[in-house]
């Protein structure tokens, strides 16, 4: 068995954390129970190693033997190929696993971001951009309700990837209380943190950044 790495920050200043990415793939990983370690890479200081491994500067990356891969959308899924744990190995259940992941990154997780970057920098909600992101955001949320009021989990009636990520993305807009008119979502995410895998997960990225706080 190859050796894994997550690589994250070696510090982020204290509003993001909880939310930065390497979040989601020690979850996958804690559920998966496969065996990893963390590296760090400067917050301040990214030089052409960073580069290389991420093009955007960004992080996680995830080191697999000799193969490196970025963007956290792309490691989960290369994590679940590893491990029923995250996706059924039948053709059906791998399908609707990836049309959910892909739903999260790209339906949900689209006006998600700039909705919480907005409620992030109290960019003023009255303004058009605002209101046009907010109402973009609306209307996702309004079918994720509606998805999650029929079901406990997205797939396969049990907890696979697709749900560790929608949950992760919503996780954000529920951080700036946008879950409140959304019970179902609200619910959901609190069903997926409450998980065991998510609570260490959490409470290893938290221990991570408060070391370097101390170091
Ligand atoms: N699409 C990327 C986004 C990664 C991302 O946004 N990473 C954040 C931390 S959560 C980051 O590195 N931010 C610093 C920056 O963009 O300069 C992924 O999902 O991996």
């Amino acid at each position: 068995m190859s050796e894994i790495i997550l690589t994250t920050y070696d510090w982020v200043p204290e509003m993001p954390r909880g939310l930065v990415r390497d979040l989601r793939v020690r979850w996958a990983l804690e559920e998966a129970g496969l065996a990893y370690r963390v590296e760090s890479t400067p917050f301040r200081e990214r030089g052409p190693d960073h580069f290389a491994a991420q093009p955007f500067g960004q992080v996680p990356w995830l080191t697999d033997g000799d193969l490196t891969i970025f963007e956290s959308g792309a490691i989960l899924l290369h994590l679940a190929e590893k491990s029923p744990a995250l996706m059924p190995t039948d053709p059906r259940g791998r399908a609707e696993v990836m049309e959910w992941v892909i739903a999260a990154l790209n339906s949900v997780d689209l006006p998600s971001q700039p909705w919480a970057l907005f409620r992030f920098m109290g960019y003023p909600g009255e303004s058009p951009e605002a209101k046009f992101v907010e109402d973009f955001l609306k209307a996702r949320l309004e079918r994720m309700e509606a998805v999650l009021a029929g079901r406990e989990w997205l797939v396969a009636g049990r907890f696979t990837v697709a749900d560790l990520l929608m949950a992760d993305v919503l996780r954000q807009v529920n951080r700036f209380d946008g879950l409140v008119n959304y019970p179902a979502c609200h619910a959901y995410v609190a069903r997926a943190t409450a998980r065991p895998a998510f609570v260490k997960a959490y409470d290893d990225q938290m221990a991570h950044f408060a070391a370097a706080d101390a170091a």
